[in-house]
């Protein structure tokens, strides 16, 4: 019988953020006593606490409330899956390091790393070890989590580190959450035939109940809002299509809040729009490092590049299931001042 080891695996041809044996014996058996059901893109996930994980991130949820320690330089992106991490992770990284590389620059690191390699999510890392090692951003650490606020260690409470929450209109995230469940499934279904595709139909049944990694949708989402109300000084909330619709308004936003706003030479010098240029869909998803190289799950980074577009559900989603998603909005957002 093989040691209880943190990454003992019963199947070695599956990755590790696939597997379900693993941990120490107290982990296993709280696993086997939570609610399960089938995932999106693990075999299961496990509601843990009013929240649903795979059992990787839910070992890295444990972890980064266990270890981590803030420090009041920190800053964390937070994101439910599929609403732009990947586009605020450059849009953050470009800000944060701008006077060390000029946007303009040649051998800017945008152009040959993917923005999850430069900003690391902590689920990951914590997930794969203990205490792990985190770069930094000009001396500062910014890190990236889907995790809710609940799952927050005490230290981020306490530390004037800040918190960047990105929301995204749930119709438009359920439709690109659908399309990489299925890519990143047909990826593993060689080895794997529980991971065949998933039906919209299905993706949607199981977001509007609330069973998907991070959710329910709306407790998470309105965790961090409601933050941001309270505290606006730690905690900004920023919509995906609002920075679409008037980007540099929001690029401003966002480094003043980060205490880096552009100066008056940096306007002048057209900084904002650079930025915006360098992280744009068009111009992240044709570099070769997001074309051909490969993801921290082994996966191709082009699973992470779809459209980029604000109301692509209008071309997936029926009425039916359009109508309902609004309607769990409405109840559930109801009172709070948000409508996402
Ligand atoms: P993650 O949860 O796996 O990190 P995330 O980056 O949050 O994914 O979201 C991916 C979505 O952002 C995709 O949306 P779509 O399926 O509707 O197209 C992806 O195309 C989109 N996206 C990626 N890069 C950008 C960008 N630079 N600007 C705007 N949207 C982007």
């Amino acid at each position: 019988m093989p040691a209880p080891s943190d990454h003992n695996a019963s199947n070695s041809l599956l990755p590790h953020y696939l597997q379900e044996d693993f941990g120490t014996q107290g982990f296993r058996e709280l696993i086997s006593s939570l609610p399960k059901e089938k995932g999106w893109l693990t075999p299961n996930i496990y509601n843990y606490k009013g929240f649903w994980f795979g059992a990787f991130h839910l070992q890295g949820a444990l972890r980064f409330q266990q270890h981590f320690q803030a420090q009041d330089s920190d800053i964390l992106l937070i994101t439910l899956p599929k609403s732009g991490t990947i586009w605020l992770k450059a849009l953050i990284f470009a800000v944060i390091t701008r006077k060390h590389f000029l946007v303009s620059q040649e051998t800017h690191p945008l152009l040959t790393n993917n923005p999850h390699e430069l900003i690391p999510f902590v689920d990951v890392s914590y997930a794969r070890e203990t205490t792990p090692d985190f770069p930094l951003s000009n001396g500062v650490r910014v890190l990236s989590t889907h995790f809710p606020y609940p799952f927050l260690p005490e230290s981020v409470r306490e530390k004037n580190c800040k918190l960047i929450y990105l929301c995204r209109s749930p119709k438009d995230t359920v439709v690109s959450y659908w399309h990489f469940a299925n890519k990143m499934r047909g990826e593993k279904s060689e080895n794997n035939k529980e991971m065949k595709e998933i039906s919209l139909e299905e993706a949607v049944e199981n977001y509007c109940r609330g069973v998907s990694l991070g959710g329910p949708f709306w407790d998470h989402t309105l965790g961090y809002w409601n933050q941001s109300s309270e505290n606006p000084r730690k905690v900004l909330f920023v919509k995906y299509e609002e920075i679409k619709e008037e980007p540099e308004a929001h690029l401003r936003r966002l480094a003043a809040f980060l205490g880096c706003p552009f100066s008056k030479e940096e306007e002048k010098g057209g900084v904002v729009g650079e930025i915006l240029r360098l992280c744009s869909f068009d111009n992240l998803s044709g570099l070769e490092v997001n074309r051909s190289g490969k993801g921290v799950f082994g996966n191709n980074n082009s699973v992470m590049f779809r459209k980029g577009e604000v109301g692509d559900w209008r071309n997936h989603l029926t009425d039916e299931m359009a109508s309902r998603i609004d309607q769990i909005v409405e109840e559930k957002f109801n009172g709070s001042g948000l409508k996402p």
